[in-house]
């Protein structure tokens, strides 16, 4: 039988991880983070499918394209969690889990990242651990998704 997709969505800027801002997020590449996650993932039974993108529209349409086909989606949606509504909307209509990621603490830093569109259609965020979150984050929906 096959296993359970995991979706992980990556927004803007987030392929440029290991390039610069260390000091913020860390000498992890965006390879590092999703091999990370499959790694995770394969330990609690779930597939993981990773899809980055610099534009809000691919990423909508890669949570359009996750109904139905994926059990649970990890998004870190970059700066995009601050104001893209349209994350927010095609989010609150995906079936399954979502875990809201941040590699850094938005909470302690600029006043404009306090505020995340996303938060309100996650089951829970994780931010804050770096690489670490992404198998915190994997390991959070694998729980959901065993109820
Ligand atoms: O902490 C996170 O994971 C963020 O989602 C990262 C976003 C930021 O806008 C959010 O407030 C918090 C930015 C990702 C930018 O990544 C870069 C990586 C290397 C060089 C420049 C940017």
């Amino acid at each position: 039988m096959s296993q359970p997709i995991v979706l992980l969505l990556s927004g803007p800027n987030l392929n440029l991880l290991g390039e610069r801002q260390p000091e913020v997020y860390g000498t992890a590449t965006l390879d590092d983070h999703v091999e990370a996650s499959t790694a995770a993932a394969s330990a609690r039974g779930l597939a993981l499918e990773h899809v980055q993108s610099n534009h809000e529209g691919e990423l909508v349409d890669a949570i359009h394209a996750a109904r139905g086909r994926c059990a649970a989606i990890v998004v870190n949606p970059g700066a995009f969690t601050h104001y893209a509504w349209a994350i927010h909307d095609a989010l609150a209509v995906f079936d399954g889990p979502v875990v809201e990621l941040h590699l850094s603490n938005p909470a302690s830093r600029e006043p404009w990242r306090h505020t995340s569109v996303v938060a309100p259609v996650a089951d829970g965020t994780v931010a804050g651990f770096g690489l670490l979150g992404y198998r915190m984050a994997i390991d959070a929906v694998a729980n959901l998704l065993d109820g």
